[in-house]
């Protein structure tokens, strides 16, 4: 089980076990599996609503990145203004007209944002989805693999991006001033962070399905979480000050909800839920996705892995490199 460093509590909701529909031909063809993908979603967005609605947060963990789908849904029906981080080497936003792969874990965001859906057409077993998202109210960091009609919807329709080459020009502190700005600049707002592992370069996260040369250093990876676990922080002072006032106060409480899913490359399986309690900024939901143990070629690959996807959880959720995250209080005196 994942162990955080943060004086997280977390409560374990089990796996969530996805129906394979039957007879699930091809859209047009070539996009492949609609049905199962369109309802493993459907039950993911259930979930997430549920676990979001308490005011509390949840984590995701898979698994293909088609699950951001049913997690960005869900999210959004207790915080319809909430935002998304997508931290990814790709776009995910072909829409299945566009797509030359077929996999839907290439197009989640198309069925998403509104001012696309005159560009998309209706899945079968996708007729449940409500898009929920403005394209400005999406910021892209560490794309290098973009094909030409995701670049002409990201041009077009006002979506921010920072590309690798962005991150090499501006540095990974400026990214993630501009990206504030723009999300939370004006006004505050719930963040998803939609962390696709590919976005770290392979030599670092190997056991995935789509690697792509030139991706993010641990370093700057975890300077993305360490700043989204930053944002709100005047909530989080208030919130104690509160509570130092006014002895008893319930402190400003969230809880994380965590989705285990077993790994597989096509479509989303089974999940696993926990929920977990602490003091946080503004990041309500996380996915991260990707991580394939089935992919890596040895066992230190797979071990590589997933132990960086959990300290890019980890850190989203309080653990610093500076220490200062675990309580610590006073120093033994020699007898
Ligand atoms: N992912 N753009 C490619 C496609 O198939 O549409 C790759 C997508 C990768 C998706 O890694 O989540
Ligand atoms: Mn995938
Ligand atoms: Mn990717
Ligand atoms: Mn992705």
């Amino acid at each position: 089980m994942i162990e955080l460093y943060t004086r997280c509590h977390l409560k374990d909701f089990g796996d969530l076990n996805f129906t394979n529909v039957l007879k699930d031909d091809p859209y047009n063809n070539l996009v492949v599996y609609p049905r199962s993908v369109g309802l493993a979603n459907q039950e993911l967005a259930e979930v997430v609503s549920q676990a979001v609605s308490g005011g509390y947060s949840c984590v995701t963990m898979g698994g293909d990145h088609s699950l951001a789908i049913g997690t960005i849904i869900g999210h959004a029906r207790h915080h319809p203004d909430l935002c998304v981080i997508w931290v990814d080497a790709h776009a995910d936003i072909n829409t299945p007209l566009t797509t030359v792969s077929g996999n839907i874990h290439g197009q989640p965001l198309s069925f998403l944002v509104r001012e696309l859906q005159d560009k998309v057409p209706q899945l079968p077993g996708f007729s449940w989805i409500k898009p929920c998202l403005s394209s400005p109210s999406i910021v892209y960091i560490g794309l290098r693999d973009v094909e030409p009609p995701e670049h002409f919807i990201l041009k077009n329709y006002d979506i921010q991006y920072f590309s690798m080459r962005d991150i090499d020009r501006l540095g990974i502190q400026k990214v993630m001033e501009q990206t504030f700005d723009r999300l939370i600049g004006k006004r505050q707002r719930p963040i998803h962070l939609s962390f696709d592992i590919d976005a770290f370069d392979p030599k670092l996260a190997p056991a995935t399905g789509t690697p792509v040369v030139g991706g993010l250093t641990y370093r700057e990876g975890v300077y993305i979480t360490e700043e989204i676990h930053n944002t709100g922080f005047l909530c989080v002072a208030l919130a104690v000050l509160n509570s130092l006032c006014r002895p008893g106060w319930p402190r400003t409480q969230k809880s994380i909800c965590l989705c285990l899913p077993s790994a597989g490359t096509k479509g989303v399986r089974h999940h696993h839920l926990a929920q977990l309690s602490f003091l946080s900024g503004l990041l309500s939901a996380l996915d991260l996705v990707e991580v394939n143990p089935h992919l890596a070629t040895s066992e230190e690959e797979a071990k590589a892995t997933a132990s960086l996807a959990v300290d890019v959880i980890a850190s989203s959720f309080g653990q610093t490199r500076g220490g200062g995250h675990i309580v610590y209080d006073h120093l033994p005196t020699p007898s």
